[in-house]
């Protein structure tokens, strides 16, 4: 690691609760392709030797034998890895990507619309009322808070072009599209302060679009959201149009 500029080979820390499973993924890829390499360079090695002296080459793709063990190969090398990978992809897709029943039944589960626009992420919070569209809303920019160990549940969308919402950190990776509301979800697994990156080029700005999310302790983050809904209210204006982006809740994911 080079302690200077933070950068590292090593994918970034993992904060969530369930990244480890993508991160198994990529482990798991990762060795397979390095068994694959060895066997390739071996028999390139091995041939290279046994045949080094020979001054003629014979050509012996041609019989139906050396075919049928090439395919042979490829199947069982494309069944093996691919077929590894996809099983415990969808093992990863029914519990956790796909598994809303998580945040919908979690009575904690903090509900979040982000809004991406060139060039910083809108975030919008219920506020203590619990409902959305209302004046006690919490609006931030690029400054996203949760508390740690509950489901947060994400609905995006943008206002002007398509951006993607990313939290390395998290293993998050959603794209933002206008007209139409994405959703995820994602739990922390401890207290910290992390990055949301764009992940997709949207304009000359792109780069800026650099915003923190702080994972809290869970009265903290109360407290935050109780002090901060009450001075949306007091500084609504019912007139301000663009501050009135979002939309119902979607329930049904
Ligand atoms: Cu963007």
């Amino acid at each position: 690691m080079d302690a200077a500029s933070g950068r590292t080979l090593a994918l970034p820390e993992d904060a969530s609760a369930h990244g480890h499973r993508i991160d198994a993924l990529l482990a798991t890829n990762h060795r397979l392709e390095g068994l694959l390499a060895l066997v390739v360079l071996g028999w390139l090695a091995l041939a290279v030797w046994r045949f080094h002296k020979a001054r003629r080459a014979a050509a012996d793709g041609g019989t139906r034998r050396s075919r049928t063990l090439v395919l042979a190969l490829a199947l069982v090398t494309f069944g093996v890895v691919d077929g590894t990978l996809f099983v415990r992809s969808l093992g990863y897709v029914d519990e956790v990507l796909w598994n809303f029943e998580v945040p919908v039944k979690h009575p904690d589960t903090v509900r979040l619309e982000v809004n991406a626009r060139q060039w910083t992420w809108e975030a919008r919070y219920a506020g203590e009322d619990g409902r959305f569209g209302t004046a006690d809303d919490v609006v931030t920019w690029s400054d996203v808070r949760v508390p740690v160990g509950v489901p947060v549940w994400v609905q995006l969308s943008s206002t002007d072009v398509v951006h993607g919402l990313a939290l390395p950190n998290f293993r998050v990776k959603l794209d933002a599209v206008p007209g139409r509301v994405n959703q995820t979800w994602f739990q922390a697994a401890r207290e910290g302060t992390w990055e949301v990156a764009c992940y997709q080029h949207c304009g000359t700005s792109h780069y800026k679009m650099r915003g923190t999310l702080t994972v809290m302790a869970p009265e903290a983050y109360r407290a935050w959201l109780r002090e901060a809904s009450r001075q949306a209210t007091r500084a609504y204006d019912a007139a301000d149009s663009a501050a009135h982006w979002g939309w119902a809740w979607k329930e049904a994911p």
